[in-house]
């Protein structure tokens, strides 16, 4: 019998991760710092009883960044204000290891998960772009390599989960009679001496209901997956091809159980961001209108950054894909190395290729019942355990809630109710106990 059961995470990302959503008709350019929009958003993937909903984030732009990047709600701050207009869904924020002091990470996440009663987590990136240094600049002179990232990634969130646990459960017995607001033998002062952070604690806040919030991972490389074996709760990742996410899936849970961990306490959400029709024609409509949206302007700067921000405006765009020899093989050199070869097989224009790179057609396409099949094609095949959710096209989530998910609950692989109120309980992972009550517990 199949136990399994698909989860959904959301993530609200404003005016879009599209280049040009914002200039489609139903989208409203304010979207990005519209309390409403957030709200409304979050209602619907909760009504759709998704697990979770997630914000992600960055720390520097320049003119060329997508709209939604310039101009966007900080994560906790908005997910705090969503948490008093929801009940049941998960609040996901992302927040950078890199550019970031686990003193104050810890408590505002851990406030988080008071204000919404246990329904918190934390989306733990190292920040890929270099830029980010420059709005940091007394704390760290220099942009970290990879490596060095996972490594700082690593300690940060060992300091965080040891204050997360700083108090005992049962710590703040308020007894009034005889003048104890808590009990000092529950307690923790962390005094974490590391190579990157000297921290000792304790937090001046207690655990949730769920024992600690729930963690998430966004980086696909073999310092992430190790990184998530050790730490996270989940893993949010985009490879698009199922093969690939099969692939991953894969070597993830590996590394998990290498690790001592169980392989089904670290879940694998891929993103998905569908164009739903009610027929095939309906959803090629849909995907033209915002295809069409793109300049081709636009289409070159967003190809050009692949190739560290190459100016591709100098070659004739209905001309054969320019030969550039090796330009872009230090920056995203397996996209150029596609890009390049798919332009030569494919015998593509400049303006073929620019406008296919910053308009891609979905891989979940189609009809509700079309979605549904790939949903469970992936799941089944064990090339996901859940769904990052985002919005390709207006009313996306509306849609999806309304004709998808009833079809994925039919086939009983998706809730129908919540099972349990807190993030940790809906994702099915087991209350975090606090490690110090666990040591008396076995001692
Ligand atoms: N970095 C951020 O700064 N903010 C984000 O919201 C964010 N989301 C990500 C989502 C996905 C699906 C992936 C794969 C990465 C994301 N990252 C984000 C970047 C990662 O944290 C990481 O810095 C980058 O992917 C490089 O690490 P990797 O080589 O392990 O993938």
């Amino acid at each position: 019998m199949l136990t399994r059961k698909i989860h959904f995470g959301a993530l609200i990302h404003g005016v879009g991760g599209h280049i040009s959503l914002w200039r489609h008709p139903e989208i409203r350019s304010n979207q990005s710092v519209s309390l409403e929009y957030y709200v409304q958003q979050a209602k619907t993937a909760e009504k759709g009883k998704f697990d979770l909903v997630f914000i992600a984030d960055g720390l520097y732009i320049n003119e060329k960044s997508i709209p939604h990047f310039l101009n966007r709600f900080e994560p906790v701050t908005i997910l705090s204000a969503l948490a008093t207009a929801t009940k049941n869904v998960g609040l996901v924020a992302t927040v950078s290891t890199t550019y970031s002091q686990p003193f104050n990470v810890a408590r505002q996440i851990a406030s988080l998960d008071k204000i919404s009663d246990g329904r918190a987590g934390w989306n733990v990136v190292t920040t890929p772009l270099e830029g980010a240094a420059l709005n940091f600049n007394k704390t760290i002179k220099e942009h970290p390599d990879h490596a060095t990232r996972y490594e700082i990634a690593e300690e940060f969130v060992e300091v965080v989960k040891g204050l997360w646990d700083s108090w005992e459960d049962d710590a703040f017995i308020a007894d009034v009679e005889n003048d104890r607001f808590f009990d000092p033998e529950k307690l923790h002062v962390l005094n974490h001496k590391g190579k990157y952070f000297q921290v000792s604690g304790p937090l001046n806040i207690a655990r949730s209901r769920q024992g600690q919030p729930v963690i998430f991972q966004a980086g696909s490389s073999d310092a992430g997956i190790r990184l998530a074996a050790k730490e996270a709760d989940a893993i949010f990742t985009n490879y698009p091809a199922l093969e690939e996410a099969k692939d991953f899936y894969r070597r993830v849970k590996e590394e998990v159980a290498k690790v001592g961990r169980n392989p089904d306490e670290v879940l694998i959400f891929p993103a998905l961001a569908p164009i739903i029709g009610d027929t095939v024609e309906e959803a090629e409509r849909k995907y033209n209108e915002v295809k069409n949206l793109v300049s081709i302007e636009k289409a070159l700067d967003y190809l050009g950054r692949y190739f560290d921000h190459h100016d591709f405006s100098q070659y004739d765009v209905d001309a054969p894909f320019p030969d550039i020899g090796d330009i872009g093989a230090n920056a995203f050199k397996s996209t150029t190395d596609r890009i390049k070869r798919e332009a030569k097989e494919q015998g593509l224009t400049l303006r073929e290729v620019a406008l296919r790179e910053a308009t891609p057609k979905p891989v979940f396409f189609g009809t509700p019942k079309d979605v549904a099949d790939l949903i469970e094609k992936w799941f089944v095949e064990k090339a996901a355990d859940g769904f990052m959710f985002s919005v390709a096209v207006p009313n996306a989530l509306e849609d999806f809630v309304e004709k998808v998910v009833p079809i994925l609950q039919e086939r009983e692989l998706y809730r129908k109710e919540y099972e349990a109120d807190t993030l940790r309980g809906n994702l099915g992972l087991p209350f975090k106990e606090n490690r110090y009550t666990k040591q008396r517990q076995l001692a």
